[in-house]
């Protein structure tokens, strides 16, 4: 225990020393973990702050005594990062997944929580903390009164004018601390923003003392496709009829009820797929759930038939993503997208709100996460290099990788879709999203070369950079070409790739399961992945690093597994650069020595 304290008093120093280098002159990707840089309205740039985030893991776990002796999450929590931490601490969310109980936590500093200060801590099976991640601070200069001179009425319009949006005034403002990255603390209104028109949805904090707009959480998520020239290659078939695909372990009710409310159309518990407007669903086409729409590829997407297939198509992948997250660890408790939450745990009432062919944009779609208990957005366009145009809700990819951003930013930091906000975080978050959409669309132990979203522009070589490759020949990308890039995406094909590899290994060692979508208990390769997968993101810290996501993957091994993968983990890792010794984008393809 005491060598414990010892250690924890040294990772709080390093936090205030890393916090008051600030000033240096750095290059740009050094500010890839703690900042970004976002676009807002009437071409303005605001650059927003998370203060780094220090994580430990500890393997088979250090003892909590009050933990063991049955303490709540928020008890225990509270109590650990106060002794260890030397900080005051809120609870603001937290579950009991299988193999790993998580709390989360904002620093309060007189009584008033410290919005972008957060922590994380795990419990394993026997009560012992597994891993620790925060983001505290230790304010440089005086820190303001609790009492806003700057109105909630001001401090709206502020926020609306800049982000050209409105108040969403269901969800109440709150007045709480913003730590900058000069080692201040300012005072702020914080209040969600958003413009269902342009398709923006924001947390913004106003300067509760000088009515400035000083950062924001964003909850949308954006994919950019480059659009290629047309050609004339034919539209890939491949419609199927499913049957009873609904997964009762992950929705009890099917994919039409919410217990209240049975529909026979595209609306249920985990989503409402609709065209415009939220009555336009598509309605079953015979007698109970039978949903035949045939697809006609040589008619415009928004053919009658067309829209109906899109719908059903949509509902079913964000239904069917809803049910394999599930059974993973994406449940009530762990802040998933349902409307009724059956009385397991977090809030409901907040089932994802699809939106096809939606007139906002073109080639293109987006997914916005707001915190645990409002809906998850998700917005599809028509992709237009082709002609007719192409249905982004008619590759399969496409939702599935939206709707994965739903589950990495909920899962990460508790359910308030505010931690995966820096550009590092950010990159890796669509990462996970491709990762997610080449596990599912893998039949066989086969692990072919991966290409997104060849159908939507109608290019073989789809709209990344690289196919997703065991062949550094085809994907040269390493955890150093993070160092090299800016835009999220193309961080986040460093990440998805890496994946990639991680995935071929665990199946080359463990095999491939055919069942794994509804089977999580098998110990195949492709199980044991995607546990790791969801495991990881309640456990990493917000705003999380490729090291720091890195080391999540080799906790959430030791919790599951007992630390059985742990030599090839570190092998696939460290065979893209990032081995034991890597820091700061720069390559590093050292293994643990006994590996
Ligand atoms: C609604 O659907 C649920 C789940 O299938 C079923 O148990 C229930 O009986 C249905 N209610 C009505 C009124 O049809
Ligand atoms: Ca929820
Ligand atoms: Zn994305």
């Amino acid at each position: 225990m005491v060598a414990f304290n010892k250690f924890f008093t040294s990772v709080f120093l390093a936090i205030v020393y890393a916090s008051s280098t600030g000033a240096l002159t750095v290059p740009t990707n050094s500010k890839h973990a703690t900042h970004r840089v976002r676009a807002i309205a009437n071409d303005v740039k605001i650059e927003v702050y998370h203060p780094e985030s220090k994580y430990d893991t500890f393997g088979e776990g250090i003892d909590h005594p009050l933990r063991k002796r049955g303490a709540s999450l928020k008890e225990s929590s509270e109590a650990f990062i106060s002794s260890h931490l030397g900080v005051n601490s809120r609870y603001h969310g937290g579950f009991a997944g299988e193999v790993a109980s998580h709390a989360y936590a904002h620093q309060v500093i007189n009584g008033l929580i410290v919005s972008n200060a957060v922590s994380n801590v795990a419990f394993n099976a026997d009560d012992k903390v597994v891993a620790v991640g925060s983001s505290f601070i230790e304010p440089t200069g005086k820190v303001p009164s609790t009492t806003p001179s700057v109105s909630f009425e001001d401090a709206k319009k502020t926020a609306e004018a800049a982000l050209d949006g409105t108040y969403v005034s269901d969800i109440p403002s709150t007045v709480e601390y913003l730590a900058k990255d000069n080692g201040e603390v300012v005072l702020v209104h914080a209040l969600q923003i958003r413009n269902e028109e342009a398709g923006t949805w924001y947390n913004a904090f106003v300067n509760a003392n000088t009515n400035k707009l000083e950062s924001l959480t964003d909850y949308v998520a954006k994919a950019t496709y480059r659009v290629l020239p047309i050609t004339k290659e034919t539209l890939l078939e491949g419609f199927e009829d499913v049957v009873d695909p609904a997964d009762l372990e992950a929705s009890p009710l099917g994919w039409h009820s919410d217990g209240t409310t049975n529909t026979t159309a595209t609306a249920g518990n985990n989503v409402l797929t609709y065209k415009t407007s939220t009555s336009n669903t598509s309605p079953a086409t015979g007698d109970g759930l039978v949903f035949e729409y045939v697809q006609n590829p040589s008619v415009a997407p928004t053919t009658t038939v067309n829209v109906n297939a899109a719908r059903v198509n949509n509902f079913y992948l964000v239904n069917s993503i809803h049910d394999i997250t599930y059974r993973y660890g994406f449940t009530e408790a762990a802040f998933n997208f349902q409307n009724n939450n059956f009385n397991k745990g977090g809030k409901g009432n907040d089932r994802v709100t699809a939106s096809i062919q939606d007139s906002a944009g073109s080639n293109n779609a987006d997914f916005a996460t707001p915190p645990d208990g409002q809906s998850g957005h998700m917005r599809m366009y028509l992709f237009t290099s082709t002609s007719p145009n192409r249905d982004g809700a008619l590759e399969n990819d496409v939702p599935v990788h939206e709707n994965t951003h739903g589950v990495t930013n909920r899962m990460t930091g508790g359910g308030t879709g505010s931690c995966l906000q820096s550009t590092e975080a950010g990159g890796m978050g669509e990462g996970w999203s491709d990762a997610m959409a080449d596990w599912t669309e893998k039949t066989s132990s086969a692990v072919p070369d991966y290409v997104m979203g060849q159908y939507i522009i109608n290019s073989a070589a789809g709209i990344r950079t690289h196919p997703y490759s065991t062949s550094a020949t085809v994907n040269p990308l390493t955890y150093a070409s993070v160092g090299k890039l800016n835009e999220v995406h193309n961080i986040g094909e460093v990440w998805a790739n890496l994946l990639h590899n991680v995935y071929a290994a665990l199946v080359a060692e463990h095999g491939w399961s055919a069942t794994a979508k509804t089977d999580p208990t098998g110990t195949e390769g492709n199980v044991v992945f995607l546990h790791l997968f969801l495991d990881a993101l309640p456990l990493q810290p917000c705003n999380p690093t490729f090291l720091t996501a890195r080391n999540a993957w080799l906790q959430a091994d030791v919790n599951r597994y007992s630390g059985a993968n742990r030599c090839l983990l570190w092998t696939a890792f460290a065979s893209k650069g990032l081995g034991v010794n890597a820091a700061n984008h720069v390559d590093n393809h050292d293994i643990p020595s006994d590996c």
